[in-house]
């Protein structure tokens, strides 16, 4: 199958270490093309960022998404996922989402560590809205920029390991979600050294989509995942109305 990682910042390096990460647990017969924006943020840290990285999400996937059997939005706000789906058929699926997912699967409660503490409120309303905040125990900020996680982030690995074993002990946790797609390259060492499940919401979004694939599920198209409405877009958004 054929499945679109698409990271919602405009780092190069990012996007190529989120490719590495899901190329690395992507089974045999799956392709994994890797993009990002034209245009945006760097690195998104808060609702501004993630404001304008969703419509390059949306250019994105109109412009990437056909001929894909489905697509990943590797940001860990899930920036744009309800305008993807809208655009789309195939499955798309949030890295945050897939996460909280899977940490539910293996533990009854979860912590999520994630990069800048002001995006821990992004994390706390995705949870709401997925109907999961009842499995998460905390959220918690290291004050790591996203952008020092490029390259690997090894430098950030002790900082993040700090955070989730206070995070494991303080909220009585029994995995780690970890909140930022440019974590999951640190993910196996993190595992590793917490002894407990390490949740990186690139590789099971990536494995959660080859699985909705195999079912032979994709996006409704009854209600409000139908097909954008055809009407005007003016200004630099003019090619992206329908
Ligand atoms: C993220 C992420 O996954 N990519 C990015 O630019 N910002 N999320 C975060 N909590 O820092």
């Amino acid at each position: 199958m054929n499945l679109l990682i698409l990271n919602p910042n405009t780092s190069e390096a990012m996007t190529a270490s989120i490719a590495q990460a899901a190329r690395a647990v992507a089974s045999a017969g799956t392709t994994i093309t890797a993009v990002q924006p034209a245009f945006g943020p760097r690195s998104i840290e808060g609702h501004y960022d993630e404001t304008i990285a969703a419509a390059g999400v949306a250019e994105t996937v109109r412009l990437h998404g056909a001929g894909m059997d489905a697509v990943v939005i590797a940001c860990f706000g899930d920036p744009g996922l309800d305008a993807a789906r809208e655009a789309l058929e195939v499955p798309v699926l949030g890295v945050a989402e897939a996460a909280f997912h899977a940490a539910s699967f293996v533990a009854t409660g979860f912590s999520v560590v994630t990069t800048m503490t002001r995006t821990c409120v992004t994390a706390e309303h995705l949870l709401q809205r997925y109907g999961l905040a009842s499995r998460c125990r905390g959220v918690h900020g290291t004050d790591i920029p996203v952008l020092a996680l490029e390259d690997g982030g090894a430098a950030c690995v002790d900082l993040i390991e700090a955070a989730a074993r206070e995070a494991l002990a303080r909220d009585r946790s029994g995995a780690i979600v970890l909140g930022c797609a440019g974590m999951a390259g640190l993910c196996a060492t993190l595992s590793a050294r917490l002894g407990v499940p390490v949740i990186d919401g690139v590789a099971a979004a990536v494995r959660f989509a080859e699985a909705l694939v195999g079912l032979g599920l994709r996006t409704s198209k009854q209600g409000d995942y139908a097909r954008p409405l055809p009407k005007q877009y003016v200004g630099w958004a003019a090619p992206l109305g329908w």
